[in-house]
């Protein structure tokens, strides 16, 4: 029976356990310049040591399904890999995995590379410690970007917490990022908000650093309390047109949604991923310059690697943002 290769190939491509486990079956290309959309692994564990040091498996974890996630976005009417030049780029080469502070500067290098060729990266970690690597390298005085970046930081906890030298040996650590990113000058505070801080604390008066830096938070109760169109409202109104960086930890959605993840709230209710992707996908025609989804802990998901389809999920709503912005520029010329 006569058969082609291109329908045997829609067939198999998007089936996980098909063919070479690239980040959503894209193409795998060395040279940045090759994508307008970068998907990247982050294989780093050293700068978060309070849990099983495993988040460094997360991007071979999403790797192994996200075939699977490589989907018309039903949310946002776009088929992202048609659309633009969606392309893995493999995962950051980090040779000195247990030293942190030289993993965050090689982090940083590689995606001062990725933004200087003009592509918008979207990662998958590796612990919450990469998010400063990667912003410090593309936002503030000297980058790329040449300005602050507004942030939108999804999170149980603020990770602003800077009052200690170091965290269990990390100094630029999964601990403090989001604070060191506005003393540094590449995150503009006042533009900026955290969001889903729940759960009971180590200490009174955690949330206080971060207002003390100028972010907004809106932690879990204030979520529940104004409801979601209130809060899509102001994030909107306070990131106006500044470029706009997406973080993404697993940990603010509920624990059993995402129960594959380095540091569980259990002891409150976090998100479904429909009140997560409502307000990331309020975020559309807004300037997103990349994002990232991280804490995945491999070790920890079920076998049926939900917390990894969840991760990739999240991921492909930051990549079709990304993906209609840059229709839309094209459009405008
Ligand atoms: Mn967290």
């Amino acid at each position: 029976m006569a058969h082609d290769d291109k329908t045997d190939r829609m067939m198999v491509e998007s089936l996980e356990w098909w063919g070479v486990p690239t980040l959503f079956r894209a193409p795998l290309a060395t040279d940045p310049s090759e994508a307008d959309i970068a998907l990247i692994g982050v294989p780093h564990s050293s700068g978060n040591n309070t849990t099983l040091r495993d988040q460094h498996l997360g991007p071979r974890a999403v790797r192994d399904i996200s075939a699977n996630a490589r989907r018309y976005h039903n949310g946002l009417g776009i088929m992202a890999w048609e659309a633009a030049r969606v392309r893995d780029l493999g995962d950051v080469p980090l040779p000195e995995p247990a030293d942190n502070e030289r993993s965050i500067e090689r982090i940083s290098d590689f995606y001062r590379k990725v933004v200087s060729a003009g592509a918008r990266p979207v990662s998958i970690g590796g612990d919450h410690g990469i998010t400063g690597g990667i912003v410090q390298a593309i936002a503030g005085e000297g980058s790329p970007l040449g300005e602050k970046a507004a942030l939108l930081h999804f999170d149980a906890h603020t990770d602003t917490y800077d009052e200690l030298d170091h965290w269990l040996g990390a100094r630029k650590s999964a601990a403090n990022w989001a604070s060191y990113l506005v003393t540094q000058g590449n995150v503009d505070a006042a533009k900026s908000v955290q969001i889903g801080m729940r759960g009971h604390p180590r200490s009174p008066g955690w949330l206080d650093r971060s207002f003390e830096l100028g972010y907004d938070m809106i932690t879990m109760d204030r979520y529940r309390k104004e409801g979601a169109a209130k809060v899509i409202e102001t994030i909107l109104e306070r990131v106006g047109d500044t470029p706009l960086y997406i973080t993404f930890d697993l940990d603010c959605l509920d624990a059993t949604v995402a129960p594959g993840v380095s540091n569980l709230e259990a002891g409150s209710v976090g998100w479904t991923v429909d009140e997560v992707t409502e307000i990331l996908r309020a975020m559309q025609g807004r300037n997103v310059l990349g994002g990232d989804v991280v804490c995945l802990m491999p070790t920890r998901d079920l076998p049926n690697k939900v917390t990894a389809m969840v991760a990739a999920a999240i991921m492909h709503d930051m990549v079709a943002l990304i993906a209609d912005g840059h229709v839309k520029r094209q459009q405008n010329g």
